[in-house]
């Protein structure tokens, strides 16, 4: 039919004259028929799945579970992008934003074969239809949306908000794909996927694939219109031109005429899609071009019940789930239903058993073309390993516990500018503007920031293909990490510690989705997630209260054990082996907290690497137990300053009471607290008290709140004498001695805990005491009269004895 125009010339209404033959069309609008009966089975059918006789009672789930306004909608994009995949021998992905469509999408995926071929029971015909319908929403069967068990899905899309970013992350590297993703006109409305359409800034249409927004524009949400859907039409096109992109309106409830629409917005947005990629790897130009997205105006619920007891329900909030709620009460909502399945047509969609017909065949795409098949959306099984450079070349000196001073993170930064040049298409750095405040900046000695808007004389380190990809926007920088992961590649993401809860929510979706993958055969496993929380709690000396926040690691280790690993490096060679091992790992969740000020390095590269495979470990050069017996107490510490503080306790401890055991512990994988039974890192319990003894007061320095601590070791033996000191909500713009000091995980504090809690102590050494609380207060007037920390504290360094 006729040629498709250009997108600037297609820019807005979009006709509905003509595009595609008359043949092609029958067979889109049957794929489309059958995909919303298979949607309608599996919301409400337990048995009778072909309708062979009248429907009854019987016949329908106890408890109707499932959306239904949002199916008819995705399963027309499904069947439209299965045409032009095959047109086009396009490599697809499709990621539905409205998740909660879960029925539409398995029925999608059945039509395709894939989902028998993944689950065989399931099979192409009247029985394996059957198990499709019984099994969703169904206890020991598939959820209702869009998850794991899902073929073709990297988005469960429960929580909505994440779809674009999803796609724009699934996009980067990955120059010969096609990501379709469909927006909810309610999902739109979300912080997260209201700032995703920035997105097209950081994709590259030379070395990135291309994503294809499609705003579903229904109308409504739960029981709400959607906003963007209430707005001026002009208004909503000069706000998706203003953010760069070319929109295109298909708008109607004819089907004919939205076939047509669709088909030819299609066709305009791919011969787009192509020309700009055509263009931009012809010419090396990587600057922003106008994208193409479709905006699909569409009726909520379209091909369902118009009208149920008198009140409007297709084009309505009202189809938002079940449409016909009364099934098995109402005998009129029964012959209600009975048509409305009746009214796709079974007959001339499935033979005889149940099988999907040949006629269907021109709309299958094979093998892993299909949508529900493509290697993608399993990304470990296209997931290539990391070329990761030697840490020990990148090792600072050591000569001697706190010979020398690093700044962490600036040390990490220059081995990441070598992972970066050995990888240089599949690993990825996200942070919101950060990178180079968290003096990560070596990054930039191998790659730029990833911009493809207008760059001008004195920016630092933007261009177009850069693997740094920096937006303020923390939803932003995991959704499009996630994404990249999702798809089989490995990245970083670096934050500040207080900001990450930012995307609290977004974490535990992606906890969700590692946890249930891991069970599901099929799915192979993906490179972990891994946060570098810098500029943390201890050292905002810039900044103050708003940004001290521990408690990211709180949030994490809710998370399934499996999933979740925590790590608080005290120093450079510790972050060095720590980071090595977490881009290692696979299918976790890694947090690792570590300071980007100098600070005195403690270990060697050799014993860092002893230290962080161990994840906890006796100090013996710092403590006083003179090889023999049992300890007087244990000081423990997690966390680079914590660290510090206890190795100066330590010291004074050694100076003024040297007849007292002191056992310096400390922690660089949190998750060793826990018994083994809670977490396949725990410490056997005969270890652990060993370590931390069974009747000791044990001093614990923590990098954050306290009450972690105590969680994960309230099972231990020894934890009646635990008594931990960390972040207790005290803060402003402060000196970092003084915040110690407000929060009492200061060295003098630490030296009262011991006197305090050895049985004995405190009588013996209640002049040392006095000093230590003088101590304290000399500090803190030091403070108030010179801005700055006590020359005792700043100037203090490890001696060694
Ligand atoms: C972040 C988030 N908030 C609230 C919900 C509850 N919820 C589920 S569906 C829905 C309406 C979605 O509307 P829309 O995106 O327009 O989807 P559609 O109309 O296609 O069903 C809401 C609010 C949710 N899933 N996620
Ligand atoms: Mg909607």
């Amino acid at each position: 039919m006729d040629v498709a125009l250009t997108v600037a010339e297609q820019d807005g209404r979009v006709s509905g004259e003509p595009h595609i033959g008359d043949g092609e069309l029958a067979v889109i609008d049957a794929w489309w028929r059958a995909a919303n009966y298979l949607t309608v089975g599996q919301i409400y059918l337990l048995d009778n799945p072909l309708l062979r006789e009248p429907l009854r009672v019987e016949h329908i789930k106890p408890r109707l579970l499932g959306h239904w306004g949002t199916s008819p909608g995705l399963n027309l994009l499904w069947a439209h992008l299965n045409r032009t995949i095959i047109a086009r021998n396009l490599n697809a992905l499709f990621i539905t934003g409205p998740g909660h469509g879960g029925p539409a999408i398995v029925a999608n995926t059945w039509l395709e074969g894939t989902f028998s071929e993944l689950y065989p029971s399931v099979s192409q015909d009247e029985d394996g239809m059957a198990r499709l319908f019984r099994q969703f929403s169904f206890p020991g069967g598939i959820p209702s949306h869009v998850a794991a068990e899902v073929p073709g899905s990297i988005h469960e899309g429960g929580e909505l908000g994440y779809s674009l970013m999803h796609a724009y992350g699934a996009a980067m590297d990955n120059p010969d794909l096609l990501v379709a993703c469909v927006v909810g006109d309610g999902e739109a409305e979300t912080g997260p996927l209201a700032a995703s359409w920035l997105s097209n800034v950081f994709l590259n249409p030379i070395c990135d694939g291309a994503v294809l927004p499609i705003l579903h524009l229904n109308g409504y949400k739960i029981a709400n219109p959607a906003v963007l859907a209430r707005i001026p039409e002009e208004d909503l096109l000069a706000m998706m031109r203003g953010f760069g992109y070319a929109p295109m309106v298909v708008a109607g409830d004819d089907p004919v005429s939205v076939h047509h629409q669709l088909a030819r917005a299609l066709d305009a947005a791919l011969d787009e899609i192509s020309a700009i990629q055509r263009r931009a790897r012809a010419t090396g130009d990587g600057t922003r071009p106008r994208w193409p997205m479709i905006i699909m105006r569409t009726p909520k619920g379209w091909t369902g019940p118009q009208t149920v007891d008198g009140v409007p329900v297709e084009g309505t909030h009202r189809a938002h789930q079940v449409p016909l709620d009364g099934v098995r009460t109402n005998p009129d909502h029964l012959a209600m239903l009975e048509a409305w399945l009746r009214s796709y047509k079974p007959d001339e969609l499935f033979d005889a058993t149940g099988a999907p017909l040949e006629t269907l065949d021109p709309l299958r795409p094979q093998g892993s073309a299909r949508m529900s098949a493509n290697p993608s959306a399993n990304g470990g099984v296209v997931l290539r390993d990391l070329v990761l450079p030697e840490i020990d070349g990148f090792a600072v000196d050591v000569p001697h516990p706190g010979a020398t001073i690093s700044e962490a993170t600036r040390a990490l930064g220059a081995w990441l500018a070598e992972v970066i040049r050995r990888n240089p298409d599949r690993f990825r750095i996200f942070g919101p503007d950060e990178t180079a405040s968290n003096r990560l900046g070596g990054v930039f000695e191998a790659t730029d920031r990833a911009f493809t808007a207008r760059i001008e004389p004195g920016d630092d380190n933007l261009a177009p293909s850069g693997r740094v990809v920096e937006v303020l926007s923390e939803h932003l920088c995991e959704g499009f990490l996630e994404g990249y992961l999702l798809t089989g590649r490995h990245g970083l993401m670096n934050s500040y510690e207080a900001f990450i809860h930012v995307v609290d929510s977004m974490v535990n979706q992606h906890a969700k989705w590692l946890k249930v993958t891991r069970e599901i055969p099929w799915r192979r496993p993906l490179a972990s997630l891994t946060y570098l929380l810098s500029s943390h709690v201890w050292r905002q000396d810039h900044n103050g209260f708003s940004h001290q926040d521990p408690g990211f690691i709180d949030h994490v280790s809710n998370k399934k054990a499996e999933v979740v690993r925590v790590y608080l490096p005290p120093d450079a060679n510790t972050l060095l082996s720590t980071m090595d091992h977490c881009l290692r790992s696979r299918h976790y969740i890694n947090v690792v907290v570590a300071g980007k000020q100098p600070a005195p390095n403690w270990l060697s590269m050799a014993e860092a690497k002893l230290h962080c495979r161990r994840g906890l470990g006796i100090w013996e050069w710092a403590g006083t137990e003179h090889g023999d017996g049992e300890p007087d107490v244990v000081l423990a510490c997690a966390g680079d300053v914590p660290t510090l503080e206890t190795l100066a306790a330590a010291s004074l401890l050694r100076e003024r009471r040297p007849d007292l055991k002191v056992r310096v512990v400390n922690v660089v994988d949190l998750m060793r607290l826990q018994p083994e039974s809670e977490h396949p890192h725990g410490l056997p319990d005969s270890e652990f008290d060993a370590i931390f003894t069974t009747d000791r007061p044990i001093i614990f320095a923590y990098h954050g709140y306290p009450l972690l601590i105590h969680k994960l070791t309230y099972r231990r033996r020894n934890h009646d004498n635990l008594h931990v000191r960390g972040y207790k909500e005290e803060g402003t713009t402060t000196t970092p001695f003084d915040m110690v000091m407000l929060n009492d995980l200061d060295r003098f504090r630490l030296v009262i805990d011991v006197i305090d809690r050895v049985p004995g102590l405190a009588v013996k050494t209640a002049a040392l005491r006095q000093e230590m609380e003088d101590a304290r207060q000399t500090c803190r007037d030091h403070t108030r009269t010179h801005g700055e920390d006590d020359p005792r504290i700043t100037g203090w360094t490890w001696t060694i004895p």
